[in-house]
Formats: C-alpha cells, sequence, structure tokens
C-alpha cells in the first residue's frame, strides 16, 4: 500500500511543478516513477535500496525520497512545493479532470479558492471566456466536481480489494479466527465499492473484535461490540466485521454477500415453500426447525436451486436462469491463455519483451500480444510505421528462441478524431493483430465519437477495440457514445470488444459484457499492462467477465494463438 501512497505524491509533485512551469523532461520523470512504483510486484518497503535502484526512472534521487517517505512518512520536497503553491489552487487540483493549467488559470484570474466557489462560478457560467475555457468545459467542471463528491462515497475495486485483502491477512495472523472471508459488494466483485463487509468464526470473538480495532488500518473505531465492530481505515472506508456461529456461517455469508435485490427474491421462494431464510439459518415456518446454515450451499439446495456464484447475485436473471438449470458456466482465470494489450519500452512500458514473456510465462500463458502505441501519441513515444516494421524483426528474433510461446506482433492504434487510424493499412497488414483505441477528444459530440469506433471496426485490419467506453472511475465518466451501434458494428464486422482490466477502466463494464455476450459478439479480456505486475490485474478483467454471465467459449483469449487467429479479424 506504501507504494500506492508514493505513486500518488510523485503524481502530485509532477502536478506541482506543471504549475510552477518547471522542466517537462523533469515532470515526465516522477509521472513515470509513479507508474512504475505503482506497479511492483512487492512492498517498497521490501526492496533494497540496490534493487529500487534498477526500477526504470528510479536513480538516486527518487531512491532517497522513498526511503525518506518509508522512514518518515512524508518527503520533504513535497511539503515545500505544497507549501509554495497556495493552499486553494491545490484544492482546485483536486477535482478530477482538472489539470494544472487550468487549475493556476482559474485561481489566477478568478481567485477561486475552494470547490463551493468553483462549483457556484461554473453553474453560474462565470468562467466561460477565459483562455480555453467554453461552455463544455464548465460542464466537465461540475462534472468533476460531482464525481469528487460521489468519490468519496463509492471507491474503486482496484483500490478496495488489496485493502481488505491486507486487512484479511492480519486478521488471520493476528487474531484467533476459523473461518473468515469478504462479504458484500467485495465479494460479488462489483467495480465500484461503499464499505468494506468481514464475516467470520471463532472461539473467541472478543479477542477477535479487540485486534481487529487495533489494527494498523484503523484511523476511527465507531463501534467496539463483543461480536460486532465497526472502524474507518485511513483510506476512509468503513471496515464492518462480524464474528457468527459456526452453524450460522453458510447463511449469514449469504445474507451478508447480498446483494440486497437476490436475497429479497431468496426469501420470497422461501417463504412459497414454507421455509424462513435469516442470517441465522433456514427455519421451517410451522414449527421453528432450523434444517440449515451451517453453508452457503445449504440454503440454495434446500431452495432446490444449484448453487449461484456470488457475481451472478443482482436479480438480473439468475434465479430464472437457476431454476431452468441454464445458470452459465463462468470463465475462470485459470483459463485464459495470454494476454493481447501488452506496452514494452518501444512505446511507455518499462520493460523489454524477454522480461515480459518471463512474466507471462509465470502466469502460465503460452502468448502475449506487444501493442505499443502509435506515433500519434506524441507523450507515449508512439510508433512509426517504419519503427513498427523494426519491432517486428526484433519480436521475429524472439520468437526464433521461445519454446510453447509466442510474441504476437500488434499496436495499439490510435483513431484520430476524425475516425482515421494514424498508422497505415500498409503496414497494419504486417501485423498479427491491431488493437485499436481513442486517446484523446474525448469529448466530442455522441455523433461524432461513434462515427470515429465504427470507422475503426470497418477497417479489415482492425481485429479489436480496447477501452471502447473510456471511463476512469473516479476520474473520467465513460464518453457518450452509441453503444448499440458499436454492438452491432463488431457484430457485423466481426471485430473483437476488449474487457480492459486495468483496475481503474474495466472497460466494458458488467452490464456492456452481458449484452455483447447476449448479441454473439467476441469478447477478449487484456491488462493494458506497462510494468510486470499489471498482468495480475487480469483477475479484474475476468470479474467482470464473470459479472457479465461470460463463459470459456465467449472469451477469445482462452484459445491457444493458433485457434485464435481464426477467430480474430482479420481471420487468419
Ligand atoms: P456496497 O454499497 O458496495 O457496500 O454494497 P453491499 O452489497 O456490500 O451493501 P451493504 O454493505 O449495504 O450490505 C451488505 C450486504 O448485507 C448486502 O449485500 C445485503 C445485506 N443487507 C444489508 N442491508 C440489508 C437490508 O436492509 N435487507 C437485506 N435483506 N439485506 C441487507
Ligand atoms: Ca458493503
Ligand atoms: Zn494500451
Amino acid at each position: 500500500m506504501k507504494n500506492q501512497e508514493i505513486a500518488r505524491i510523485f503524481n502530485e509533485i509532477a502536478d506541482l511543478l506543471e504549475i510552477k512551469g518547471e522542466n517537462p523532461f523533469r515532470i515526465r520523470a516522477y509521472r513515470r516513477a509513479a507508474q512504475n512504483i505503482e506497479g511492483l510486484p512487492k512492498s517498497v518497503e521490501e526492496i533494497p535500496k540496490e534493487e529500487l535502484l534498477k526500477v526504470p526512472g528510479i536513480g538516486q534521487d527518487l531512491a532517497g525520497k522513498i526511503e525518506e517517505y518509508i522512514k518518515t512518512g512524508k518527503m520533504q520536497a513535497h511539503e515545500e512545493l505544497k507549501h509554495e503553491i497556495p493552499e486553494g489552487l491545490l484544492t482546485l487540483l483536486s477535482v478530477p479532470g482538472l489539470g494544472p493549467k487550468t487549475s493556476k488559470l482559474l485561481y489566477e484570474k478568478l481567485k477561486i479558492k475552494g470547490i463551493d466557489d468553483l462549483e457556484r462560478l461554473a453553474s453560474e457560467h462565470k468562467l466561460v471566456g477565459l483562455p480555453g475555457i467554453k461552455e463544455k468545459t464548465e460542464e466537465n467542471i461540475l462534472k468533476g466536481i460531482e464525481m469528487l463528491k460521489r468519490g468519496k462515497e463509492r471507491q474503486p475495486l482496484g483500490k478496495v480489494l488489496p485493502i481488505a485483502n491486507d486487512i484479511l491477512e492480519h486478521l488471520k495472523k493476528k487474531a484467533p479466527v476459523d473461518k473468515i472471508d469478504l462479504a458484500g459488494s467485495l465479494r460479488r466483485w462489483k467495480d465500484t465499492i461503499k464499505d468494506i463487509d468481514i464475516l467470520a468464526t471463532s472461539d473467541n470473538p472478543k479477542e477477535v473484535m479487540r485486534v481487529f480495532v487495533h489494527l494498523p488500518h484503523v484511523k476511527d473505531v465507531l463501534m467496539h461490540g463483543p461480536t460486532k465492530s465497526t472502524v474507518i481505515i485511513h483510506e476512509d472506508l468503513q471496515v464492518d466485521l462480524r464474528v457468527v456461529e459456526k452453524e450460522s456461517y453458510g447463511a449469514a455469508l449469504a445474507y451478508f454477500t447480498g446483494s440486497k435485490a437476490h436475497n429479497i427474491r431468496l426469501r420470497e421462494m422461501a417463504m412459497k415453500k414454507g421455509l424462513k431464510i435469516n442470517e441465522y439459518g433456514i427455519f421451517r415456518e410451522k414449527d421453528k426447525k432450523k434444517i440449515g446454515g451451517e453453508t452457503e450451499e445449504d440454503i440454495y439446495k434446500i431452495l432446490g436451486l444449484p448453487y449461484i456464484p456470488p457475481e451472478l447475485r443482482e436479480d438480473q436473471g439468475e434465479i430464472e436462469a437457476a431454476q431452468e438449470g441454464r445458470l452459465p458456466r463462468l470463465v475462470t482465470a485459470e483459463e485464459i491463455k495470454g494476454d493481447l494489450h501488452v506496452h514494452s519500452k518501444w512505446s511507455d512500458g518499462s520493460h523489454t519483451f524477454e522480461q515480459l514473456v518471463d512474466a507471462a510465462k509465470e502466469r502460465g500463458y503460452s502468448y502475449i500480444a506487444i501493442t505499443d502505441h502509435s506515433k500519434g501519441l506524441g507523450i507515449a513515444r508512439g510508433l512509426t510505421g517504419e519503427r513498427l516494421l523494426e519491432q517486428k524483426k526484433e519480436i521475429n528474433a524472439v520468437n526464433k528462441k521461445l519454446k510453447g510461446f509466442r510474441i504476437i506482433h500488434g499496436i495499439e492504434v490510435d483513431i484520430r478524431s476524425d475516425g482515421s487510424l494514424d498508422i497505415s493499412d500498409d503496414v497494419l497488414k504486417e501485423l498479427d493483430i491491431v488493437v485499436a483505441s481513442i486517446h484523446s477528444g474525448f469529448k466530442q459530440p455522441r455523433k461524432q465519437l461513434t462515427y470515429r469506433l465504427v470507422s475503426a471496426m470497418k477497417n479489415p485490419y482492425v481485429s479489436i477495440i480496447a477501452h471502447p467506453t473510456g471511463r476512469l472511475i473516479g476520474e473520467r465518466d465513460a464518453y457518450d457514445v452509441d453503444m448499440d451501434e458499436i454492438f452491432a458494428t463488431a457484430k457485423k464486422t466481426g471485430t473483437a470488444i476488449e474487457i480492459n482490466a486495468y483496475p481503474l477502466r474495466l472497460d466494458i463494464n458488467d452490464t456492456y459484457a452481458k449484452r455483447a455476450k447476449e448479441m454473439g459478439i467476441p469478447i477478449v479480456i487484456a491488462t493494458d499492462t506497462h510494468v510486470i505486475n499489471q498482468f495480475d490485474y487480469m483477475r479484474y478483467g475476468v470479474s467482470i467477465a464473470r459479472r457479465g454471465w461470460l463463459e470459456k467459449d465467449d472469451v477469445l483469449n482462452t484459445l491457444e494463438a493458433e485457434k485464435l487467429f481464426k477467430r480474430l479479424k482479420p481471420f487468419k
């Protein structure tokens, strides 16, 4: 978790330097270091300095700052920068989508010092007319403020789950718990989370509670009871822990996993059978006798249903499907054979082909697609057609040395604002696969954004559309596109749709994934890895697929490479 904190501070330093108008290379160095720190496979606290220096982008200076943060919980340079920049300007920077440049402008020209001021002026159209500020900018600022407020209520799964698992590990180690599990929306892998619900059994619940309220994560104790406690942790999340009787564990797990809508349906079914379900068990109405509840399976079995996996428990047709014996056999992480969206050092990734291959092999894969950015993206050191052909030679050379593993040569080609691709077809046709995506002009009108994606899909070489809706959870809403038309075109052209597994994206989302499946559109799950550890984000993408009812056959990268190419455009 220190890694995330340090990455956040490095990014903040970059913002502050940008406000000060400092050297762009220095600014980029901080952003790059932030990316690499976030992607480290273990906590920086466990990494000796010599090794830290080998992380791309980390030199003596930044390694020193990391050490300083571990020792003191602060970075002097960061604190000094914050002092140089007025408090009000810092507040503006915290609005999603409001970058350093605009923040500075608003602060200097209008003396805006806080979110409330900003909200009022934007809604009264008092910002329009400042250099670069249009009505649309005001709308986006208001959206950003709304998101800031909303973001405090629900946080991204990718941020909350690692924290929750860390709390579980601490409890397993330090408290006398027997069984222990996450419940609630976390167990259902919902993409945003309001709070962390934990359930356990123990012979000594009091001691479990004592350990819990004293965990290092805890900022405030809201309630400390004999079997139930509630705390607030440093990340401003609420955590509930309940210890229940062993005989009721299954019933409690079902109850607290939810969703509420799913549970209401189960209770209705029970009532019709003369049964009653609550968090203690399942009971016969007539003599109040308990007939089950030690396991979750009990509950479903007594209701005459097969076990329903937590990801499906949303009352989105899963009860009917269970009754009719047509529950999907959900795709699993083990069934994924390779990752089809990976960046290397050739663009803005951090590693060589060999390093990426080793990491992919460790994860049991038999292929990865290298899909570096195309040239249109200046910031990402995108590749020209010429560089791509050089890259192809190097990939061929590496492939010759590999056994039972293959690097697929691809590109993440940028879809320009007019819908054209910034690499010509002559070059695209030399590649094994082509991933196309939008990286600019997110705020164009619906018609134009839809047109861009549709045009890309009509290109005969475009195999996959990556992160189709462009959302960044808590930072940027999905852009305004006509997904019906996107899916219809995907179907017609045979273009696959990506579930981008990067935890802040999770794009397409679960609802769209379900719709895509129903339309028979091929799906790939890919991580958009820039740093090796991000290969592990695959599990988040799989969770979206599972919440969208996807089975192995719906996901193209459960296939071995040869079969994969037969299903991916241009169908080799
Ligand atoms: P969230 O909003 O991310 O925390 O989502 P959940 O599903 O974790 O919701 P939460 O924490 O309010 O409640 C956890 C589970 O407890 C929920 O999924 C079902 C159960 N539950 C909570 N309140 C009620 C209730 O009033 N009635 C019923 N039947 N179940 C409830
Ligand atoms: Ca919850
Ligand atoms: Zn990418």
